[in-house]
């Protein structure tokens, strides 16, 4: 099968929820020599088709789950050949990151995390709906200097807000980089709430990462 076979029908596999054939495409395209990292990219745009696709109604949330599981399936086995690359002689720097309290959207977030991982960082995913007073104690436990938050709706995108006003009145806000995204999320709201930096999508905030910690 030609390369580009092999990552169409990989990113048919997400679109198509299918966990078996997104390990074994996955599995597949290491065998044949395709940059993981391409790889990764293209599950990420079935996913982005899918999250088009639910918005319009055409699918729903058991196969979005299902789709989410394919992508983690096929990361199993691509997510540690990017990170062998990525991290050979490096020390990891810790990053925390989740979804803002009130809000349990998770795909973008994950994503975000494991395109953070892949690139060589060491990522502490906190998971959905985390409170500003956790994303601090967990930064603190871990020695994160960076916390990643992300918001996918207007009710919840304020809680960015309120981080950086946590960090500021327990007088640490100098301390940390505040990284914010996500589906509402927009450079304007970023300058505004005074985060140190936006993330459009997953591959933006690796290198918005990587700037703001001066790692080559
Ligand atoms: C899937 C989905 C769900 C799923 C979530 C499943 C899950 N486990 O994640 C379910 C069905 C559970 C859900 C629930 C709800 N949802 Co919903 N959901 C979506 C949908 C269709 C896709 C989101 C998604 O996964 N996109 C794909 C990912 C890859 O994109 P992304 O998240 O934007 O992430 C990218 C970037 O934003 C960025 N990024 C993401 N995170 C971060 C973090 C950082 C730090 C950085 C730098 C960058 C970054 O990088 C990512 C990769 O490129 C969106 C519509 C849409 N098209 O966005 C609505 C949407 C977000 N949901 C919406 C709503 C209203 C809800 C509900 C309130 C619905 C309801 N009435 O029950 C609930 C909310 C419950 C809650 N308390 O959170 C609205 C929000 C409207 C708004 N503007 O406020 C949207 C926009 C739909 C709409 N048009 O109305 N939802």
């Amino acid at each position: 099968m030609a390369d580009k076979d092999i990552l169409s029908e990989l990113k048919q596999s997400i679109l198509d929820f299918d966990e078996d054939a997104a390990l074994e495409l996955a599995q597949e395209s290491l065998a044949q020599g395709i940059d993981p990292v391409e790889a990764v990219g293209v599950l990420a745009d079935g996913l982005n088709e899918l999250g088009v696709k639910f918005e319009r109604m055409e699918v729903f949330l058991p196969e979005i789950m299902l789709a989410s599981d394919a992508f983690k399936n096929a990361l199993s086995v691509l997510e540690p050949e990017i990170k062998k690359k990525n991290t050979e002689g490096k020390k990891a720097i810790p990053i925390v990151i989740g979804t803002v309290q009130g809000d349990i959207h998770q795909v973008g977030k994950d994503m975000v995390a494991t395109f953070l991982a892949t690139a060589g960082f060491e990522v502490y995913d906190l998971g959905v709906d985390v409170a500003p007073s956790r994303f601090l104690e967990e930064a603190k436990r871990l020695g994160a200097k960076v916390i990643a938050a992300a918001s996918l709706m207007s009710t919840t995108r304020p809680v960015q807000k309120d981080l950086i006003d946590f960090l500021e009145a327990k007088g640490v806000r100098d301390q940390f980089i505040v990284l914010v995204g996500g589906g509402v999320v927009t450079q304007e709201w970023a300058d505004q709430i005074a985060a140190d930096g936006y993330g459009q999508d997953a591959i933006a905030t690796v290198n918005l990462a990587k700037r703001l910690l001066h790692v080559a």
